[in-house]
């Protein structure tokens, strides 16, 4: 099958080839896509360079799917007029994960909820994506009332300018280097913690962190969840990490949840405490599983469990989300 990867340069788009490489995706053709200034260079796919190619020479193409990830401007821009070719898009932006109209997908919860008539299906955020693999299971059989999260976020989330961020500061702390590097954020990264992800809303709360709370709610199909969360970004590379606070309607075995767990579609239980044993980004950086750890009764009120859970933000959060959303349709003719 004909596939387009739109944002092909970026971190999420190269991750993005690799993954449809290494999960056997039946590509017959690859199209990578990106901006007009990338034109004509080449991305490498399965040991062979592809040339980039143009939006417009991609949709002349007809693939049969568009995965994006160019961000939430080219996505409204672009999505539509792949559609309307009749090329299904999933995008990993913004632009259209709270459109009524369209699906927002993470295939260990809601993927039998599309369709053959979903030409853009939106990919969820990274942070919201790991929280509702893990909680999912647990709301089937307990029903969640109200989720408290904090976050410590990768700099890969931000893109290849965090990344050489905190590379840069780090160098010039290390080995005294003079080298220049790009400011990502509004302060340093490297020996600091920042807790602000994305812009400020006027509810004081930041748009990350907004996107946990009605993203999970769509997601989980259920607008009655109450979601808090604080999203912060911490000098790590591997993935992100949550401490999630959680209260159910009906009470749970600490067995039972473990169980649970333990069985769910892309869910890796490490929780040993005699030996030390927790999920942690530097484990969690280039697998697809969602860790959960950490497992422990809230005794402060009823019903209410405390886990941490880290995943790869540019796998599971990102790449194989929608990679494994472009599977799903295959399995079920649906493109
Ligand atoms: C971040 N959630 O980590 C974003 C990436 N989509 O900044």
């Amino acid at each position: 099958m004909k596939v387009a990867v739109v944002g092909a340069t970026g971190l999420v788009g190269t991750k993005m080839l690799q993954v449809l490489a290494e999960r056997n995706f039946p590509v017959t053709e690859l199209l990578p896509v990106a901006s007009e200034r990338s034109v004509g260079k080449e991305v490498e796919y399965r040991g062979k360079q592809y040339k980039i190619i143009s939006m417009t020479d991609a949709i002349a193409a007809k693939p049969a799917v568009a995965i994006f990830s160019a961000g939430g401007s080219t996505s409204l821009e672009w999505a539509p007029k792949f559609a309307e070719a009749g090329i299904t898009v999933i995008d990993n932006s913004s632009a259209w994960r709270m459109d009524p109209t369209k699906k927002l997908i993470v295939p260990e919860v809601n993927a039998d909820a599309l369709g053959k008539e979903d030409k853009i299906i939106a990919n969820p955020n990274c942070s919201t994506i790991q929280m509702v693999v893990a909680l999912n299971p647990l709301h089937k059989k307990y029903n969640i009332k109200r989720i408290v999260v904090s976050t410590y976020q990768s700099v890969t989330g931000t893109g290849k300018k965090a990344v050489d961020q905190l590379m840069g500061e780090r160098a010039k702390a290390e080995k005294g280097s003079n080298g220049e590097y790009p400011m990502a954020y509004k302060y340093p990264i490297d020996l600091n913690v920042i807790p602000q992800i994305d812009v400020f809303l006027e509810n004081g709360y930041t748009k990350e962190e907004m996107k946990m709370v009605n993203e999970t709610k769509k997601i989980m199909r259920d607008d009655t969840i109450r979601v808090t969360a604080t999203t912060v970004r911490i000098p790590v590379m591997g993935g992100h990490s949550e401490s999630v606070n959680v209260e159910f309607a009906d009470d749970y075995t600490l067995t039972d949840v473990r169980n649970l767990l333990s069985s769910a579609p892309g869910v890796v239980v490490v929780d040993e405490p005699a030996t030390q044993q927790y999920p942690m980004p530097m484990d969690a950086h280039d697998r697809d599983e969602v860790f959960v750890g950490r497992l422990r009764r809230d005794d402060t009120q009823p019903n209410t469990l405390n886990l941490w859970v880290v995943s790869d933000n540019l796998r599971k959060g990102a790449a194989t989300n929608a990679v494994q959303i472009a599977e799903y349709l295959v399995s079920k003719n649906l493109l």
